[in-house]
């Protein structure tokens, strides 16, 4: 049943037995780690793409969350310019109050404080949160649901931006979102997110987009369905070229603004190519099964020919291409990453050892395989090192193929 609006749920996509995507575990922990089924279907009704079983919140979002938004300068960037975006665009009257659901280490947030507004961050895992308020932001440690709207609003008054980049798409239960949101928001408020956009999925074949936090993937059709079941409306969008391929969508209460152009014809184009439609979407999981064997017959070839094979970047997303496909150790010995609270520990399911970025140059790999391919132009100048030296890239989205 649709977690939306109630309709029939038609799966078109099985990736199997899936492990937590941020679980990295210590090497003496494996025998411990939490598995579940990670199934993909399309709502009949509201065509909300959704996963079929639900991990527990706590599971995936706690006090050592690995994950921090800093770890790429380009979405350093990209949030800086969000915040003045939101301040320039959006934050009105005298004493403007910007909250973001899912500020992990402040990135967002710390822009909007340098610019002297009044802001708070709801983020639930204790540890990134820290990161934040060590830099001054302002951070209240909770699960965003309807009961938490409703205290802001009670503490701090109405706020005139509620964003959420990378977090709605993680949250099963939206219908407490949005009566939260509903509480907390100006009557002109408006409430703005970005996530992994289904257009981009299925262009690029990005399947590993979908792991155990990205219960959803939205569309222009189905998240302008969900706004209206829930008293608001889908007023703008914009695609970005961020985490692959994103939809920023800007919602406000039903009535309240007229909705821009660019709403009807990212609806007309998803219309006119089936983007919701079974057909398109079990095509695009016979090519998940068939780039997932082409990738592990390129790495049995690296391999066979003797060839030095690593990983870059230990990302959520890459639990589950390891774990569908099948690549442990044996085919990608290690994976390097910057993030320390990864490093030493082994890749959730697949057990590839992280190793410090810093290691990589002394490694001296032959070709490596880029699971933060979302990084893809700022990873491979930082590395131009390597690509000189006469080492390879391996990519696997949109196809596999090395540059
Ligand atoms: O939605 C989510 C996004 C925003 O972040 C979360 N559910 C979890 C997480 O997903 P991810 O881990 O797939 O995100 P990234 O941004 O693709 O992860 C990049 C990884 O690569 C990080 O572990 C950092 C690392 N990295 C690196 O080692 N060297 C990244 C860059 C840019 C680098 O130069
Ligand atoms: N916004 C950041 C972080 C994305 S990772 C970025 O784009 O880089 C997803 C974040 O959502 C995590 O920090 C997680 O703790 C948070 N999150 C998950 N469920 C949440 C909820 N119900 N309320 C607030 N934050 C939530
Ligand atoms: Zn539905």
């Amino acid at each position: 049943m649709c977690r939306i609006c109630g309709g029939v749920v038609n799966e078109f996509l099985d990736l199997g037995r899936q492990p937590l995507s941020d679980a990295f575990v210590e090497p003496d922990e494996t025998a411990d780690e939490f598995y579940y089924h990670l199934r993909v279907g399309v709502c009949e009704s509201c065509s909300m793409v959704q996963q079929l079983a639900e991990v527990p919140r706590e599971r995936m979002f706690h006090d050592s969350y690995p994950y921090v938004s800093s770890g790429s300068v380009r979405m350093r960037e990209h949030f800086t310019r969000t915040a003045h975006d939101l301040l320039e665009r959006e934050s009105t009257g005298s004493d403007p109050f910007i909250v973001e659901i899912g500020s992990n280490d402040g990135t967002m947030l710390a822009a909007v404080r340098a610019a002297g507004v009044r802001h708070l961050g709801v983020e639930p895992c204790g540890g990134v949160a820290d990161v934040a308020r060590a830099a001054g932001v302002r951070v209240r440690s909770a699960f965003f649901e309807e009961a938490v709207g409703a205290e802001i609003a009670a503490q701090d008054g109405p706020a005139n931006v509620v964003f959420a980049a990378n977090t709605i798409c993680h949250i099963p239960y939206l219908d407490s979102i949005f009566r939260g949101i509903d509480a907390l928001l100006a009557p002109d408020g408006v409430f703005v997110f970005e996530d992994p956009y289904l257009g981009d999925v299925i262009e690029k074949n990005s399947f590993d987009q979908i792991y155990d936090e990205h219960f959803y993937v939205f569309s222009a059709r189905s998240v302008q369905a969900m706004a209206r079941r829930f008293g608001f409306e889908l007023v703008d969008v914009r695609r970005l070229p961020v985490h692959g391929g994103e939809v920023r969508y800007t919602l406000a209460r039903a009535g309240a603004r007229t909705p821009s152009a660019a709403v009807a014809a990212l609806v007309a184009s998803e219309d006119a190519r089936g983007l919701a439609e079974l057909s398109t979407l079990h095509a695009f999981a016979a090519e998940v099964d068939r780039i997932s064997r082409d990738l592990v017959l390129q790495l049995e070839k690296l391999r066979d020919s003797g060839l030095r094979v690593a990983g870059y970047g230990a990302t959520a997303k890459s639990a589950t291409v390891t774990n569908y496909a099948g690549i442990g150790p044996d085919l990608v010995p290690c994976v390097f990453d910057t993030t320390p609270a990864k490093q030493g520990r082994l890749m959730p399911g697949s057990h590839i050892p992280v190793r410090p970025a810093e290691e990589f140059a002394e490694y001296g790999a032959d070709r490596l395989l880029l699971f933060a391919w979302n990084h893809a132009e700022e990873i491979i100048a930082k590395e131009k090192d390597f690509a000189r030296g006469g080492g390879r890239w391996l990519l696997y989205v949109p196809e596999v193929r090395l540059l």
